[in-house]
C-alpha cells in the first residue's frame, strides 16, 4: 500500500474497470426490488458547473446506497440538447448548433465520469437525435386527433430590425439583444397542448405526492390556480352583455363601474369611433401582458363613454377600458369595487371615481387612505346586509340565478401550454400546411421529420425557412404541393418525457413493456426553478401518456427532491456573476472523492451550500487521515480473527463498541431520509473513535478496528466510491465493496449495561437502584422516587429539590 492518498490514479483506475465490466448495467431480469433513481438531465452548455455536481452526487449517493442495501438500481444519465445557447454559439463561432452540442456533450460526459457516477451508460439519450425526437412528434400527431393538440394565434416578440421572433430571453429592457431595436408584439398562429383539460386531475393529484415537498405543490397549486366565483351579466344597451368573473360576489353592491381588457371587442369598437381611445389601446400593445408586469404596472383607462346596468339594483354603470384587466383570464371583463379590491382601489383614486365600501371594516377606516381588502360582514347592501362571505356567495347567486342573470363558474389560472417556438435547434413540430387542406400531421409512416443539422445560422430569419428540401412538402390529405412547418417544439417537451424512454433504450415504439418494470421513479432530484414548469408539463404528459395506453402510472415522481442553489459569498454562483468555481480544476487537484464529498458534507441536500475553499481543504485532509489510518494499520485491519463473543470483552471495548454501532444506526437512518450531510460527520465520528481504540491496550483491540473499518468503508462507500473501493480490497475484506451488503446494526452491540447508584436522603445514604450506563437525569430520578424505601421516608413529607451526580448518586432534600 502506497503511504501517500494520491487520488487521480486511483480513481481513473476503478472508472475504467467500471467502464469495462459494465458495472451500473442493469436490466429487468433481477429478482431484486427495482429502485429508479433519476437526476435532471443537464443542459449540455459545455462544462459541468457545481450545481450539476451537487445535484448529481446527491443521485449517485443514493443510488449506491441502494445497490448496497439489494435493489435493482437503476441510474441514467443523457442531455438536453435542444435549445437557445446552442444557436447563439452558433452565431458567434460560426459552427453549426448540432457540432457545438454533440462536442459540449463529449466533454461534459468524461467530465461526469471522471466524477464516478455509477450511471448505466448503455441507456444514454440525447433529446437532439431523431431517434429520440420522433416519438414525441408522433405523440403530438396523436394529440392532434384528440384534439388536444390545436392551432390558435398568439402574441410573440418581434424584431423589427432583425425581422425574426424573439424568446422572451431574448428581450433585454424592451429591446431586441441584437439589434437593440424596441422589441414589438405580433400575433401569430402557434400550436396549443391542452394542458387546461387536465388542471383538475393535476391539482387533486398532488393531495397523492407525499414524497414532494411542500414548497412545490404549493407552487403547483398556486400555478394551476384554480378559483371559484360567478359570472355575472351587466346588460348594455344595444351591445352583447358584458359577463364579469369574480370570486367576491359578495361586493356586487359596491360596484362602481365594470372595466374590460384592452383587447375586449367592445373597447376595439369604441376605438373605432374614438382616436383617443384607439391610441390608448396602441399604447397597450406595447409593454408586458404577463399577470406579474400587470400587477406592478401603472393602473391607466379610459372611460368608454358606455353604461351597463346593474343586475340587481338597474343602477347604471360606467364602462372602462383598463389595462389591468387581462382578456385571457376569466371573461376579461371586471367589475370593480375600488372599496375592497386593491388594484380597482389604486385605479378609482387616480380617476377620482367613487369608493362605496359594502363590507364591514374596523371603526373609523379613513377610505380616503386605504382601502379594505379583507372578507367581512356586508354592509350597505340591502337584503344582504349582515352576512358573511359564505352566506353571501350563496345568496347573491341563487339571486341571479333566478333573474337569469348569473352562474357559477370555477376558472384556473393554468393556461393551454404554447408549444410554438420560432427557432431552428429544435425538434420539428410535425405537420404541413397545405392551400386546400388546411395544416395536417405529418403521417406516422412519415416521421421522424428530421432536422437538417449542416446550416448556417446568423441570428435572423430561420435557416430551415431556407431550405427547399426541409420546406417542400406534399399534402398527405390531396397530394399536392405543400409547405412542411418550420416552427419547433418548446425544448419542454423533450424533458417531459425522457424519462420513460431511459427504460427502452432502442425501443421501436415511444415506450415498451420494459417502462412497467422501472415506473414510477422512486427518487427525483433536480433543482427548485424546475418546481413549476417542467414538473407541471412532465405530470401532464404522464398523464397524456397514460391515456393513450403507453404508461400504466397516474403520476411520474413518486418522490422528489429539490436541492438547494450553490451560493459563493451570499450570491448565487453563477457565470453572468463571475463567481463560479470550475469543478474540474478541483478534481485536477483533489480527486473526485474530495469534491463529492465536500459537496455532500457542507449542507443537507435541500440546504444552500455556501462554496468554502477551506471546507474543499478539508474534506481532502480527512481523506487523507482515513488513507494514513489505514497505512499506519494495515497488518492489524487486514488479518483474520476468530468469530468474537463481545459479551466477554472488557467494559472499554464494549462501550467503544456500543458507540460504533450506534453511529452507524443513525447513520444508516440519515441515508434513508437522505440528510446526507450528517451521514460525512458520522463517518468522521467514527474516524475518531478508531483512533480512540488504537490507542486502548487490549486483547480485543485489532479485532475491534477492524469490524469499525469495514463499517467505515461501507458507510463511506456511496460518497467516496473510489477510496472506499480501494482501501476495502487493499485490506481483504472482500472484492466488490458496491455489491457487499449494507452493515448491520448490531443490537447486543447497543444494549447498554446497568450501573448502581446510591440514593441519600438529605445526606444518609438510604437505598441503591440500578439503572441503564446512559440514563438522562430526569428518568434517574422518576426511578429514584419509585424505589419503596424512598417512597416511604418521602411519604408525609416535601420534596425541595433531587441532585442527581450521574454514575454515582441521587441525594434527595426533604423538609
Ligand atoms: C370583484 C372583486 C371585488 C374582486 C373584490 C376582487 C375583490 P382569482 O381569485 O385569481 O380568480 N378579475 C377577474 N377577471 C380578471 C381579468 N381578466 N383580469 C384581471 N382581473 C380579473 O381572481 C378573481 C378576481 O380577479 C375577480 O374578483 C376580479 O376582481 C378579478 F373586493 O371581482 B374581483
Ligand atoms: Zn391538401
Amino acid at each position: 500500500m502506497d503511504p501517500k492518498y494520491n487520488p487521480q490514479p486511483l480513481e481513473t483506475a476503478l472508472q475504467q474497470q467500471w467502464a469495462e465490466q459494465k458495472t451500473y448495467e442493469v436490466d429487468e431480469s433481477s429478482d431484486k426490488p427495482k429502485f429508479y433513481c433519476l437526476s435532471m438531465l443537464p443542459y449540455p452548455s459545455g462544462q459541468l458547473h457545481m450545481g450539476h455536481v451537487r445535484n448529481y452526487t446527491i443521485g449517485d449517493m443514493l443510488s449506491r446506497y441502494q445497490r448496497m442495501r439489494g435493489k435493482n438500481v437503476l441510474q441514467p444519465m443523457g442531455w438536453d440538447a435542444f435549445g437557445l445557447p446552442a444557436e447563439n454559439a452558433a452565431i458567434k463561432h460560426k459552427v453549426p448548433p448540432a457540432k457545438w452540442t454533440y462536442q459540449n456533450i463529449e466533454h461534459m460526459k468524461q467530465q461526469l465520469q471522471r466524477l464516478g457516477f455509477s450511471y448505466d451508460w448503455s441507456r444514454e439519450l440525447a433529446t437532439c437525435t431523431p431517434e429520440y425526437y420522433r416519438w414525441e412528434q408522433w405523440l403530438f400527431t396523436r394529440m392532434m386527433k384528440k384534439g388536444l393538440a390545436y392551432r390558435k394565434k398568439a402574441m410573440v416578440n418581434w424584431d423589427p430590425v432583425d425581422q425574426t421572433v424573439l424568446a422572451n430571453e431574448q428581450v433585454v429592457n424592451g429591446c431586441g439583444w441584437r439589434s437593440g431595436a424596441p422589441v414589438e408584439r405580433r400575433e401569430i398562429s402557434q400550436w396549443f397542448l391542452k394542458i387546461t383539460d387536465y388542471a383538475d386531475e393535476l391539482l387533486e393529484e398532488l393531495d397523492n405526492l407525499p414524497g414532494w415537498p411542500d414548497a412545490v405543490k404549493i407552487m403547483q397549486r398556486n400555478w394551476i390556480g384554480r378559483s371559484e366565483g360567478i359570472n355575472i351579466t351587466f346588460d348594455v344597451n344595444g351591445e352583447e352583455a358584458l359577463k364579469a368573473y369574480t370570486t367576491r360576489p359578495d361586493t356586487l353592491m359596491g360596484v362602481a363601474y365594470v372595466c374590460v381588457a384592452p383587447q375586449h371587442p367592445l373597447a376595439l369598437k369604441a376605438a373605432e369611433k374614438n382616436a383617443d381611445i384607439q391610441a390608448f389601446l396602441k399604447k397597450c400593445k406595447h409593454g408586458q401582458t404577463s399577470e406579474a408586469a400587470l400587477a406592478t404596472a401603472e393602473k391607466e383607462g379610459m372611460d368608454l363613454g358606455i353604461v351597463a346596468k346593474h343586475p340587481l339594483t338597474g343602477d347604471p354603470v360606467p364602462v372602462w377600458v383598463t389595462n389591468y384587466v387581462l382578456m385571457e383570464y376569466g371573461t376579461g371583463v371586471v367589475m370593480a369595487v375600488p372599496a375592497h379590491d386593491e388594484r380597482d382601489y389604486e385605479f378609482s383614486s387616480k380617476y377620482m371615481l367613487p369608493v362605496p365600501p359594502v363590507i364591514q371594516a374596523p371603526e373609523d377606516w379613513d377610505y380616503t387612505k386605504k382601502g379594505y381588502f379583507e372578507r367581512g360582514t356586508l354592509i350597505n347592501s340591502g337584503e344582504f346586509d349582515g352576512m358573511d362571505y359564505d352566506q353571501a356567495f350563496a345568496a347573491v347567486l341563487a339571486k341571479l340565478e333566478a333573474l337569469g342573470k348569473g352562474e357559477k363558474q370555477v376558472n384556473y389560472r393554468l393556461r393551454d401550454w404554447g408549444i410554438s417556438r420560432q427557432r431552428y435547434w429544435g425538434a420539428p413540430i410535425p405537420v404541413i400546411h397545405c392551400e386546400d387542406c388546411d395544416v395536417q400531421p405529418v403521417p406516422e409512416a412519415d416521421l421522424p421529420v428530421i432536422l437538417p443539422e449542416d446550416v448556417t445560422v446568423d441570428g435572423t430569419s430561420s435557416p430551415l425557412a431556407g431550405l427547399p428540401e426541409f420546406v417542400d412538402a406534399t399534402c398527405p390529405a390531396c397530394g399536392k404541393a405543400a409547405k412542411r412547418e418550420t416552427d419547433t417544439f418548446d425544448t419542454f417537451m423533450e424533458s417531459s418525457w425522457y424519462y420513460l424512454r431511459y427504460n427502452c433504450p432502442g425501443a421501436d415504439a415511444m415506450v415498451d413493456k420494459r417502462g412497467d418494470y422501472w415506473s414510477p421513479i422512486d427518487q427525483y432530484i433536480g433543482g427548485v426553478e424546475h418546481a413549476v414548469m417542467h414538473l407541471m408539463y412532465a405530470r401532464f404528459l404522464h398523464k397524456v401518456m397514460r391515456d393513450e395506453g403507453l404508461v400504466h402510472s397516474n403520476e411520474p415522481f413518486t418522490n422528489l427532491l429539490t436541492q438547494g442553489m450553490v451560493l459563493k459569498d451570499g450570491a448565487k454562483m453563477s457565470k453572468s456573476k463571475g463567481n463560479t468555481v470550475d469543478p474540474q480544476a478541483l478534481i485536477d487537484q483533489y480527486g473526485a472523492d474530495t469534491v463529492r464529498l465536500f459537496a455532500m458534507f457542507a449542507a443537507p441536500p435541500t440546504a444552500e451550500l455556501e462554496w468554502s475553499d477551506k471546507g474543499v481543504d478539508g474534506a481532502y485532509r480527512y481523506l487523507n487521515r482515513v488513507w494514513q489510518f489505514t497505512f499506519d494499520h494495515q497488518a492489524i485491519l487486514s488479518d483474520t480473527y476468530p468469530e468474537i463473543d463481545w459479551k466477554i470483552a472488557s467494559d472499554a471495548i464494549q462501550a467503544e463498541r456500543r458507540n460504533l454501532h450506534q453511529i452507524l444506526k443513525q447513520a444508516t437512518f440519515d441515508y434513508e431520509r437522505l440528510q446526507f450531510n450528517t451521514v460525512v460527520s458520522a463517518c468522521m465520528k467514527i474516524s475518531n473513535l478508531l483512533q480512540a481504540i488504537a490507542n486502548m491496550d487490549d486483547p480485543h483491540t485489532p479485532a475491534l478496528l477492524q469490524e469499525g473499518m469495514s463499517l467505515l468503508l461501507r458507510l463511506l462507500a456511496p460518497i467516496t466510491p473510489h477510496l472506499s473501493a480501494h482501501l476495502w480490497e487493499t485490506l481483504g475484506f472482500g472484492d466488490d465493496l458496491d455489491t457487499t451488503a449494507w452493515p448491520e446494526v448490531d443490537d447486543s452491540a447497543l444494549q447498554t449495561s446497568l450501573l448502581e447508584l446510591m440514593i441519600q436522603i438529605n445526606g444518609k445514604l438510604r437505598s441503591k437502584i440500578s439503572v441503564p450506563a446512559d440514563a438522562d437525569k430526569a428518568s434517574i430520578e422518576t426511578a429514584a422516587k419509585a424505589d419503596p424505601k424512598v417512597e416511604e421516608a418521602l411519604r408525609d413529607k416535601t420534596c425541595r429539590k433531587v441532585i442527581v451526580v450521574p454514575g454515582k448518586l441521587v441525594n434527595i432534600v426533604v423538609g
